[in-house]
């Protein structure tokens, strides 16, 4: 006889509204009651990809602020990182996989403390701002700190990016982030594990807020920004990653509004032609019965496609409504 055996591919999120909110019924009440966590129950998780200027002082400033538990994960800096960074003491870990979501999946397969605290090496966040962070912890899976104060450190086409990016992800996902793309958030450590990432660059931020936020358990806090230092390692072409797991991300979750949306933009050639006749019949006096035909019954598809992804969209926030109040039922707010 034969067992089948369910592979972490079968789990793809075909099926996720069903699995998370099996998965929220299952949620033990224990797990609603965490305290705010210790710096303790934290480890610092730090990518580094040539950070030799700035790695040194970022340890020590999440040191001054208590975090003891650091790893950093390096991805074969040329530069002397890791070296730098173990002549400070903290743990170094070479990544396995690529980019930063190889070092981030290595990180939660090492890391033993309940929560991981991801910060970039390159002295940006401050750790100080990690507190904002863990004040919120007991009640969601992840706390991204959103970057309000410094923004002008941002340089501005990553500033334009990252706001994109950003609303296209709350109108997808429905939750109030404003800057998915941060790179300092606080996350569990064994929600990051299961997560089965398939991210292999700085599409990892989209990929976790992107699964986490269907759990609704996912928010974000103020932080400050400073500037950079050493060289920027994102790349234009980086951007274009980030959308396109956006992409797969949004299609998992909503594929009717995805679709609906792609096909909605049929009215933009269904316009056009419409205009065109218009003009011909007015200004030539030639009257095309096939363009206009077309563009009529473009039109009303793209009208129509319109409305499927708004009901889509619409029933979606119903669900992430009940969601919510069943939470709230649980935790008894
Ligand atoms: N281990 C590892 N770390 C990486 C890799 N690529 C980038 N990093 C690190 O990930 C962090 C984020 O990269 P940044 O270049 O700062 O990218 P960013 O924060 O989006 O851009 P900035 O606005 O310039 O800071 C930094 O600490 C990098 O050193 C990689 O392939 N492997
Ligand atoms: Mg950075």
């Amino acid at each position: 006889m034969t067992t089948e055996v369910a592979t972490e591919a079968d789990e793809v999120p075909r099926q996720r509204s069903l699995q998370d909110i099996e998965a929220f019924l299952e949620e033990t009440p224990r797990e609603v009651s965490t305290p705010r966590p210790s710096a303790s129950m934290v480890t610092a998780v730090i990518p580094t990809l040539n950070e030799k200027e700035a790695i040194g002082t970022v340890i020590d400033e999440l040191r001054e602020e208590g975090f003891n538990n650091i790893v950093v994960v390096d991805g074969y800096s040329k530069d002397g990182t890791s070296d730098v960074a173990q002549t400070k003491g903290v743990t170094v870990l070479h990544q396995v996989g690529p980019g930063k979501a190889g070092a981030l999946s290595t990180a939660a397969r090492y890391v033993d403390t309940p929560y991981m605290l991801v910060m970039d090496g390159d002295g940006t966040y401050p750790p100080a701002d990690a507190h904002r962070l863990l004040n919120h912890a007991d009640h969601y899976e992840e706390v991204i700190g959103a970057r309000v104060n410094g923004r002008t450190n941002i340089p501005r086409v990553n500033r334009i990016g990252n706001w994109l990016i950003s609303t296209v992800f709350r109108l997808i996902f429905d939750v109030p982030i404003t800057d998915v793309l941060s790179g300092m958030y606080l996350v569990r450590t064994a929600r990051v594990r299961n997560l089965n990432i398939t991210s292999t660059s700085f599409d990892i931020e989209v990929e976790i807020a992107s699964k986490i936020a269907s759990t609704r358990r996912i928010a974000e806090v103020p932080i400050n920004y400073r500037e950079r230092i050493g060289e920027q390692k994102l790349r234009r072409s980086d951007g274009m990653r980030i959308l396109s797991t956006l992409f797969w991300m949004g299609y998992y979750n909503n594929p009717i509004l995805l679709f609906g949306s792609l096909l909605s933009l049929s009215a933009i050639p269904a316009t056009g032609i419409l205009v065109y006749t218009l003009y011909a019949s007015t200004y030539l006096h030639v009257w095309h019965s096939a363009y206009a035909l077309f563009g009529g019954m473009l039109l009303l598809f793209s009208g129509e496609s319109a409305v499927i992804s708004l009901w889509s969209l619409a029933a979606k926030r119903s669900e992430n409504r009940i969601l919510t109040e069943l939470r709230s039922i649980r935790e008894g707010t």
